[in-house]
């Protein structure tokens, strides 16, 4: 993309410089800088532009401007896959408590607990989020890294809390 903008950069350059000396370019401002040296020229040219400069000193800016979006083909995202799932925190549990995605996917999990204060605690994506009872949570990642990861509840909510784990495969 970049080769190509630069290659469109230095065809229109060119193009202007060839141009040149008696051509009624619609370029003035660039055309004058570049041939400072040749006044007659340049006087020749102001004068024929002084009328319309108005109108034509737009084009040059819309040509320098054009290959500025032209990277926007390239950020469209790609056909985003959202993954969701829903789970229900209680007894010491996630239910379900193996989730298993695609690398690359848009995680979306809403979780709720039912009975006692727990977390979401995914360690490996930076991730602890507090489930208050009855208080639907909703948490969302990308799932960019490939591997198994454990979650677990990161909160002391009783004797099953370091039971309470849970399985995240990122395939
Ligand atoms: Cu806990």
């Amino acid at each position: 993309m970049n080769k190509k903008q630069f290659g469109l950069l230095a065809g229109t350059v060119a193009a202007l410089m060839l141009m040149g000396a008696g051509c009624n370019s619609s370029t003035p401002n660039n055309l004058n800088a570049q041939e400072k040296g040749e006044e007659k020229n340049t006087t020749a040219e102001q004068n024929q532009n002084l009328g319309t400069n108005a109108t034509i000193a737009k084009p040059p800016v819309a040509k320098t401007v054009v290959p500025t979006p032209a990277p926007a083909p390239v950020s469209t995202p790609a056909k985003e896959t959202i993954k969701e799932f829903t789970i229900t925190a209680k007894d010491w549990q996630f239910a379900p408590n193996n989730i298993t995605v695609k690398k690359g996917d848009k995680v979306r999990l809403t979780i709720t607990s039912t009975d006692v204060t727990h977390s979401f605690m995914l360690k490996d994506y930076n991730l602890n989020v507090m489930l208050e009872p009855g208080q639907t949570q909703t948490v969302e990642f990308v799932a960019d890294k490939a591997g198994t990861f454990n979650f677990r509840c990161g909160v002391p909510c009783g004797e099953g809390h370091r039971d309470m784990t849970g399985t995240l495969t990122v395939e």
